[in-house]
Formats: structure tokens, C-alpha cells, sequence
């Protein structure tokens, strides 16, 4: 079936390796992380994903899957690496840059080369077919140049990863159909061939829908706050129309797409893309609107304890990055009087630089619970257990999941009338 080399093995990477190797193909995983190959020679992994530790311990075990800490000759080559973002909202492409040149010196005649990476619209014109040119080797002759951008939810990565459609942008249109080639033989959805610039473009686009749809029901939040409307209720009503689906507000949007995926677009085009910066700048506040909502709810206590719950910038996973509630817990330490107990169930101590707790310490004397994250956890804390540990059980629910119907505890929610109308 032929050999795929995947370079950079994170949370896209790993699980693209192990379906290319569970579909039969001879995969090779490299990534420069020393740890992250000596763990998956013997089989583990060290992200948490549903299902994929058991599928990568099948595939390492069949030796459809090895693992190298360096390129090697292949058919098809798929950079997965990230693109963080600079500190002036800009795209590092350092990763990319590098790991293009590392395949350099392997490339043969007919090889496929794909960039999963999300990268900003005519990058791979721009940057990646430049660099295989300057190494002797073209981009249009030699070798077949894609992008093909990933589209996968975290929690749902394996199976969106087989049957979500992909849209492969190539850079000649023999490229695109040699690279969709290789994709339908994993893929069940639909695999679309068309562009290169396209291609980055569509996947840009699709984050930015989502960020500017979510900074509108922040937004809404906000304004119910200042009009004293119950937000939820105005976006569950609205939703009944049948073409309207208003987001979920939240306290701001996190992870390492829809944070960052729209400034690639606005570095490109900062004149033209004014709605899609200023929807970044309304998810962006809304750690500080937590915050306010906090200081109002505390207003009366001197030097309160406030248990945190949730870390990840999403529920059920364990994925920190650019998440919200490291903000609002960076903020609450700026203010000297409160006591802050993080805790999470699915974040380990390594991960992040806030000490964390167990759900027990954090509740234990309390005077608010703020629930940032929706983990399944947290739907089921009990009102008995909060009226037991906590020193007043008021609970600022963030993410409109508290189950808790208990008229002794006090539960408010952002964007919620009764934590409007002021406070008792
Ligand atoms: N969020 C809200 N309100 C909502 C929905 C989400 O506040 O109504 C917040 C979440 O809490 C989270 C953030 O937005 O902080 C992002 O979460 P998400 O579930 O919308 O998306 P990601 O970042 O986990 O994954 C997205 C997905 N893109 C789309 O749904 C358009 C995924 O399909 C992409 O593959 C992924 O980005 C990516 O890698 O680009």
C-alpha cells in the first residue's frame, strides 16, 4: 500500500499516523520530542484522546507504526506540526519551516507532500514551495505539493478523522488528485480536490464562523447584563426560528483554533477583516467579564476562598492551551484578596503552572464555586456536598451546566438575569 511518513505527532499527527497505519499503510512517526517517541515505540501515548491509546498500542504492535526522531524515505509525507502564534498576532511558521526542511534531503521523484498544518492563506505558495525549490527539487515536476487541512473535533478525533470531509488544495491539479487519492482511502466523507490558497482559506474561514458566532452570544451576554435579559432564554427562544442557531456564550473561547486560526486571516488582510478582528476582541474580554462578575459576588467577604472548576479550554479533554480559565485564574491572583483552589479531573500537575487541588480541598470552606468548563464531573456534583464543604454554597456557573436545584445553594450563571438584577 506504501509508506507514509508523518512529522510532528501531536494531538493531529498521532491519531493521522495510527488510521494511516490501522488502514494498512507503513507509517513512520517522527517528532523531535525524544519522550514522545521513546513512550510510543513501547505503545503509550501522551495525550488523552478516546480510543486512541488502544488503537496506537495495535497498530506499534502489528509494526504498522514505528516511531523516529528523523525523517525517512516515503511516498507520501504529512506534516502535521504547529503554528503558534506570535506575540503580534502573527502565524510562527518556524515549525512548519522546519519540518518541511527536514524532509528535504528524502524527497524522490512522485512524492506526495502535505501540510495538515493550519497555516495562513498563500503560505504554501509563499513559504513551503519556495523552500522545496530552493533545495533543488520542484514543487511542480518533482514532487506533488498539498494542503489539506484537519478538521477534527478534540474528543472526537478518530472518528471525525474517518468521516468527516477533507478538502485537499493542491498546488498543481495534479497534486490535489494524487494527495485525495490517498485520503479516500481512510476517508468515508467526501474529499473535495481544488487549490492550495483555497484550501487554507476554507479552513480558516470555517474557525473564524464559529469565533465570530460565539463573540455574538457573548456579546448578547453582555448586553442582557447591561438590560437586565435573561441571555439564555432570549438564545433559547431565538433558536427556534428554523435558520437561526445562536452559540453558547461562555467565558471566552480558547484552544488552538478558533483563539488563533482568525489572526492569520487579519495578518493577511488587517484593512478588510474588521468583523473578525473585533470578535476576537470580544472573546478575548471575557475572562475580565468573569472576573467582574466574581468581585460582585464576593463584594461582601474579606480575603474569600474560590474554587475554580475546570482548566481546559473545553469539556472532557485535557488540552490547556490558550484556555479561558487560566485567564480568569491569572486575574483572580492578581487580586491579592482572594484564595484561589483550581482543580480539574482531567489536568495533571505537569501540565499547567497554577497548583491544582482535588474537588475536596477546593470546595472545603469556599465561599463561591466558578464553574468554567462543562466536564461530565461537574454535572453531577451533588447540592449535599456543596452545602457540607463550602463555607456559603453560591456557585457562579459559567458554561450553564450546574445541575443544581436546591433552594438552600445559590446558583447564578453568566448571562443570567438574577446575577444582573444585583446580588443578596
Ligand atoms: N465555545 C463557546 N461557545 C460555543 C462553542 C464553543 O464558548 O457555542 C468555546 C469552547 O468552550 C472552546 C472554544 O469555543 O473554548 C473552541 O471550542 P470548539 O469546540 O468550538 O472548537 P475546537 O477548537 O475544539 O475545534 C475547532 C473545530 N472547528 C469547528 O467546529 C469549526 C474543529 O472542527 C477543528 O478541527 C479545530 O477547531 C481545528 O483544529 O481547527
Amino acid at each position: 500500500m506504501g509508506k507514509i511518513c508523518v512529522v510532528g505527532l501531536g494531538y493531529i499527527g498521532l491519531p493521522t499516523a495510527t488510521v494511516f497505519a490501522g488502514a494498512g499503510y507503513d507509517v513512520v512517526g517522527v517528532d523531535i520530542n525524544e519522550e514522545v517517541i521513546a513512550l510510543l515505540e513501547k505503545g503509550q501515548i501522551m495525550i488523552e484522546e478516546v480510543g486512541l491509546l488502544e488503537e496506537v498500542r495495535k497498530v506499534v504492535k502489528s509494526g504498522k507504526l514505528r516511531a523516529s526522531l528523523t525523517p525517512e524515505e516515503a511516498d507520501v509525507f504529512i506534516i502535521a506540526v504547529p503554528t503558534p502564534i506570535n506575540h503580534d498576532q502573527t502565524a510562527n511558521l518556524d515549525y512548519v519551516v522546519a519540518a518541511t526542511s527536514s524532509i528535504l534531503p528524502y524527497l524522490q521523484k512522485g512524492n506526495i507532500v502535505v501540510i495538515e498544518s493550519t497555516i495562513p492563506p498563500r503560505t504554501v505558495e509563499d513559504v513551503v514551495a519556495p523552500i522545496i525549490k530552493a533545495f533543488g527539487v520542484d514543487p511542480v515536476q518533482d514532487i506533488h505539493l498539498v494542503h489539506c487541512p484537519e478538521r477534527v473535533l478534540p474528543g472526537r478525533i478518530l472518528h471525525e478523522m474517518r468521516s468527516n470531509p477533507r478538502i485537499v488544495g493542491g498546488y498543481t491539479k495534479e497534486a490535489s488528485e494524487k494527495a485525495a487519492d490517498v485520503y479516500r482511502r481512510v476517508v468515508t466523507g467526501e474529499v473535495v480536490e481544488t487549490e492550495a490558497t483555497i484550501a487554507e482559506m476554507a479552513k480558516l474561514m470555517e474557525n473564524t464562523y464559529r469565533d465570530v458566532n460565539i463573540a455574538l452570544a457573548n456579546e448578547l451576554v453582555k448586553i442582557s447584563s447591561k438590560l437586565h435579559i435573561n441571555a439564555y432564554e432570549v438564545i433559547r427562544l431565538a433558536n427556534k426560528h428554523p435558520r437561526v442557531h445562536l452559540h453558547s456564550p461562555g467565558p471566552g473561547v480558547g484552544g488552538h483554533c478558533l483563539a488563533v486560526d482568525p489572526y492569520f486571516i487579519v495578518e493577511k488582510a488587517p484593512e478588510e477583516a474588521k468583523l473578525i478582528s473585533q470578535a476576537r476582541e470580544v472573546n478575548s474580554s471575557m475572562p475580565s467579564f468573569v472576573i467582574e462578575q466574581i468581585v460582585r459576588l464576593t463584594a461582601s467577604l474579606f480575603r474569600a476562598k474560590i474554587a475554580v472548576l475546570g482548566l481546559t479550554y473545553k469539556e472532557n479533554i485535557d488540552d490547556v492551551r490558550e484556555s479561558p480559565s487560566l485567564q480568569v485564574i491569572q486575574l483572580l491572583q492578581q487580586y491579592k484578596e482572594y484564595d484561589v483552589y483550581p482543580h480539574d479531573p482531567h489536568v495533571q500537575q505537569g501540565k499547567v503552572n497554577v497548583p491544582l487541588y482535588s474537588l475536596e480541598e477546593a470546595l472545603t470552606q469556599a465561599d463561591l464555586v466558578v464553574v468554567l468548563v462543562e466536564h461530565h464531573e461537574f454535572e453531577h456534583i451533588q447540592g449535599e456536598q456543596l452545602l457540607k464543604s463550602m463555607n456559603r454554597p453560591v456557585v457562579l456557573d459559567c458554561k450553564n451546566c450546574v445541575k443544581i436545584a436546591d433552594e438552600r445553594i445559590k446558583v447564578y450563571r453568566l448571562g443570567d438575569a438574577i446575577l444582573q438584577k444585583g446580588l443578596d
